[in-house]
């Protein structure tokens, strides 16, 4: 052995955080990085760099090109440009402006068969050909672990924290250990490769978890590469997470260790001054639903807007992992109930799913046309109709008639209005979807419409539209972004049989939509944990663990029965509810459980660095605020004070680093309601 190594600084950190989404949108990994940048970079500054493949297309919109100022960054990138690979150093244009730094993976290609080999020796895994995903992970991974090498050879002083996301960006990881680099690792995986696969398939998953034999089910998918590489990142890894407590059971079932804690989602919480903004913004967007609703079903507008409610469901398509087979059997279940019921109301719901298309459908395209064209027929003869009585009153006298109606629409107007009213006409239900599919006849979701025989039938009160394309306000028939689609709905409903976290329920939170989840979904999992009566909250948990199927079909039939039956004035009362606890997901409180990871690494590989009582400054001085003693009591209506989800997860060690006071504290909101008036006279 040589000198003795020098102790590095761990109160002043680096940190890099690896992933294949950098500034490169594929998923929800990207949604995670990109929301929570901003609180990441509040608390790190210039120490806190991503690193990832670079895309060349995606990055030209989303990096503004820097050059690095940290010497080891420097003098790593001028080593690795030297031999020949491309790199682009740059900030990330999204809030909070994090440094980047994006490999060129073509430049390092022609390293393929020698890392593959170097893989397979070092590691014991195996990369069949052909397998571009792989192999893109391959060479993404020695180019990290190669840039880490060399960054801690730069950088003698301070520790350095590299925190990789999913299996894709984890190859590093055992080189890492391997090469024994100066750094201290954490694994984050937000699914299990395996898990996934036998989720799509048809196996009762969660009640076999302990029995599946993995080795042999990932090699007959024909993904034991793949799940090598995972296992081998999860154990490689000094400190390993995942994102939900369920998929910290499966991950321990499928990958053979225990997470050393749970990192949940958060998201970047926006908050309009005024507080009932966001109920305007739900007149707003509905309209531009209701006028595509219009439109799609003209010749068959015999329902009340009044007295529609919007519901959907988003996501990739990913049929049973993502519960639209539940949702549609629910649905059909719904429309048998408000017949029966006699209901006035009428519930369109839409599905937000991108599937392979040619083009949109004509019928689709023209409705939105023919209720252009009377609308502004109708403004036409409106202003007509306009100038003549102003006109005719002009010239009343006393005693003379009032303008008749009739004779204030002449018969050019009325020929105009007929020809409207006939181009209207439908020998035909207005269409489940809005586009023409590849694979119309074998489509999953197609079929189960059909076979529930939900057709849009005027007698039925529950409407259907497939729209197989993500939303964009650029899109003739449908032309809404996402987020203002989901404002103007008044319902999401994600019945996910595969979801570790789930972005759109929590998104519709924040937005103030009430929605409904699973106890299968890590953020349903997790609101349950939070809220006791989370029904009241907008957060409705179809029990998918314990009920059978046709039970839980029957739950969220329910659920969305009820909801119906509420009026307009309960609606809002829920939608405040709702909105308010979007605190309960900001990354400025969910950020903490990443703190507190990341304090465990530092702790795990530099143990010597934390003896005495007292507790290393990890925040640098950046201003970590305690809105509320964790000590003081509670909101009755939450359950027994956990305020994150690392509470009940297992990041024990890190507890000592950090203790429940550094938390920030939550409390649901008091209602809006005046139980505090008249004010307690104190004189
Ligand atoms: C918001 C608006 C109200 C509107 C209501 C419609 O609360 O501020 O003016 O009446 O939304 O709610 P609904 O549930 O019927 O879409
Ligand atoms: C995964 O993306 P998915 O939709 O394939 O990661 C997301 C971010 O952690 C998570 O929200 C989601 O449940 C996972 O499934």
């Amino acid at each position: 052995m040589g000198d003795e190594p020098t102790r590095r600084d761990v109160t002043n950190h680096v940190l890099f955080e690896i992933a294949t989404e950098v500034a490169n949108r594929v998923g929800g990994i990207y949604s995670v990085l990109k929301s929570k940048a901003q609180v990441t970079t509040a608390e790190y500054g210039a120490a806190y760099t991503l690193l990832g493949p670079l895309n060349r297309a995606s990055a030209a919109v989303e990096v503004e090109e820097l050059e690095p100022k940290d010497p080891a960054i420097v003098n790593t990138i001028k080593s690795m440009n030297d031999r020949g690979i491309k790199t682009l150093y740059g900030r990330w244009l999204i809030d909070g402006a994090p440094r980047v730094l994006l490999f060129d993976i073509g430049t390092a290609w022609h390293y393929l068969d020698e890392w593959k080999g170097d893989l397979w020796s070092v590691a014991g895994i195996p990369s069949p050909p052909g397998d571009t995903e792989t192999n893109d992970a391959i060479v993404l991974g020695y180019l990290v672990a190669w840039f880490l090498g060399e960054y801690t050879f730069h950088e003698k002083n301070r520790a350095v924290v590299a925190q990789f996301h999913e299996w894709l960006a984890g190859v590093a990881l055992p080189l890492c250990k391997k090469r024994r680099i100066d750094v201290t690792t954490i694994f984050t995986t937000h699914a299990t490769i395996l898990g996934r696969y036998l989720c799509a398939g048809s196996v009762d998953f969660y009640n076999n978890l302990q029995w599946f034999d993995v080795d042999s089910e990932a090699g007959k998918r024909g993904i034991y590469h793949r799940y090598c590489i995972e296992r081998a990142a999860a154990h490689a890894a000094d400190v390993f997470t995942t994102v939900s407590h369920i998929t910290a059971y499966e991950s321990e079932h499928l990958l053979k260790r225990k997470p050393d804690g749970v990192l949940p989602n958060g998201l970047n919480v926006k908050k309009f001054s005024a507080t009932h903004e966001f109920q305007n913004l739900h007149v707003h967007s509905k309209d531009k639903i209701q006028d595509f609703v219009r439109g799609h079903f003209y010749g068959h507008n015999d329902f009340d807007p009044e007295k529609t409610l919007f519901f959907f469901t988003a996501g990739r398509y990913e049929y049973r992992n993502k519960g639209v087979d539940m949702f549609l059997e629910s649905l059909a279940r719904l429309n048998h109930r408000m017949k029966s019921a006699n209901s006035d109301m009428t519930v369109v719901a839409f599905i937000i799913m991108p599937a392979q298309t040619t083009s949109l459908a004509v019928e689709a395209l023209k409705g939105q046309a023919v209720v252009k064209s009377l609308h502004d027929t109708i403004n036409t003869i409106t202003k007509n109709v306009g100038h003549k009585l102003f006109e005719r009153s002009l010239k009343w006298h006393e005693g003379q008639e009032l303008p008749e109606e009739k004779d204030l629409i002449s018969s050019a107007d009325k020929v105009m209005l007929r020809r409207r009213l006939f181009a209207m006409k439908r020998h035909h239900l207005p269409p489940v979807i809005t586009h023409n599919m590849v694979n119309d006849a074998e489509d999953p979701i197609l079929n189960q419409i059909r076979r529930c025989q939900l057709f849009n039938h005027p007698s039925d009160r529950v409407k259907i539209i497939f729209h197989p394309e993500f939303l964009n306000s650029n899109n003739p028939v449908l032309p809404m972004d996402y987020d203002d689609f989901v404002r103007g709905t008044h319902m999401g409903v994600f019945a996910s049989y595969y979801e570790p976290w789930g972005y759109t329920p929590a998104e519709c939170t924040v937005m103030g939509v009430p929605s409904i989840t699973t106890n299968l979904s890590g953020f349903g999992c997790y609101m349950e944990e939070l809220i006791e009566n989370a029904s009241d909250y907008g957060i409705y948990i179809v029990d998918r663990r314990t009920k059978g199927v046709d039970d839980s079909v029957n739950q969220l039939s329910d659920y969305m029965f009820e909801f119906t039956k509420k009026s307009k004035r309960q609606r809002i009362n829920q939608r405040n509810r709702t909105e308010r606890l979007s605190d309960l997901l900001d990354w400025k409180r969910m950020g903490m459980e990443y703190v507190k990871a990341r304090q465990l690494a530092l702790r795990r590989a530099y143990p010597d660095s934390f003896d005495g009582d007292t507790e290393p400054d990890f925040f640098g001085g950046t201003d970590v605020k305690i809105s509320r003693p964790f000590s003081e009591p509670g909101s009755p209506r939450d359950r027994s004070g956990m305020m994150t989800p690392g509470d009940f997860a297992s990041l024990q060690e890190g507890r000592e680093g950090l203790s429940t006071e550094d938390y920030i504290a939550w409390k649901l909101p008091e209602e809006e309601d005046v139980e505090e008036y008249p004010f307690p006279l104190t004189l």
